[in-house]
């Protein structure tokens, strides 16, 4: 099944190589979005919750691997039109493969922000062309927590891991990302996206509404990329070869026709 899904514009893909991020306006048709939130509402409340005690479980609660269960999720992560967007996205990339997917939920009251980070220093791949695509499931409004991001922070490299220990947020750990122009608040329609580098600095606000944000995201990256073999949760233990590219089926080529 296709899903409903445009394709990202030349202008997009120059303003996203450019600051290290974009905001992709009714990305997904809003009544893709609607069957979408309803779904995703109904795994919540048929989710036990336990609130995780990790510093990421502070920002967000997660589905990881929603679209490994959800047919519907599955459709939109391996859809064509989201598999060209991340290739036009990534400089240089000619096939992307599909690294996770997640939703995501951000609980006023509950979840305090999301400290700046960037992805990227977790991973296991040979090179950092990796992005990931935010769409908002239900209206996003600013102060609900939509992502804000460090423009052209992208440029300057794997700037170390967040969410290691207290305090070791990127912009505690380089004050510097201050001078850098801070992204815009956005407020997202449900079916609004916006697309980040796995270098780029990003973080959100809590959530001062009284509704739940919801967010699904998936993350792709160059499915030339290499294992290194650093140890990361997701890849212990699935005998990938180190220095071989991510032949697995966790990690699905996804075709852009
Ligand atoms: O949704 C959030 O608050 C953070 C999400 C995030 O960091 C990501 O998708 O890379």
């Amino acid at each position: 099944m296709a899903a409903p899904v445009r394709d990202v514009t030349e202008d997009e893909a120059r303003f996203f190589r450019d600051n290290g991020w974009v905001r992709l306006p009714g990305l997904v048709a809003p009544d893709l979005a609607g069957r979408l939130r309803r779904r995703a509402l109904d795994r919540l409340a048929a989710r036990r919750r336990t609130a995780g005690s990790g510093l990421v479980d502070r920002a967000f609660g997660q589905d990881r691997d929603i679209a490994e269960h959800d047919a519907e999720f599955w459709a939109l992560a391996a859809s064509p039109a989201l598999a060209r967007g991340a290739v036009r996205l990534l400089t240089g990339v000619q096939r992307v493969r599909l690294q996770v997917t997640n939703l995501l939920v951000k609980e006023p009251g509950e979840h305090g922000r999301t400290v700046f980070h960037q992805d990227f220093p977790w991973m296991p791949m040979d090179t950092s062309a990796m992005l990931t695509v935010w769409l908002a499931l239900a209206d996003v409004p600013a102060d609900m927590g939509s992502l804000r991001f460090f423009t052209g922070s992208h440029r300057y490299g794997t700037l170390g891991r967040t969410f290691v220990r207290e305090g070791d947020d990127a912009l505690t750990r380089h004050p510097w990302l201050r001078d850098l122009e801070l992204s815009p608040p956005l407020d997202l329609a449900a079916g609004d996206a916006t697309v980040h580098s796995a270098l780029t600095v990003h973080g959100a606000p809590q959530n001062r509404r009284d509704t739940p944000r919801l967010s699904f995201t998936a993350t792709y990256f160059d499915a030339a990329a290499l294992y290194t073999g650093a140890p990361y949760g997701q890849t212990d233990g699935l005998d990938l070869e180190v220095n071989r590219p991510f032949d697995h089926p966790r990690f699905p080529l996804v075709p852009v026709e």
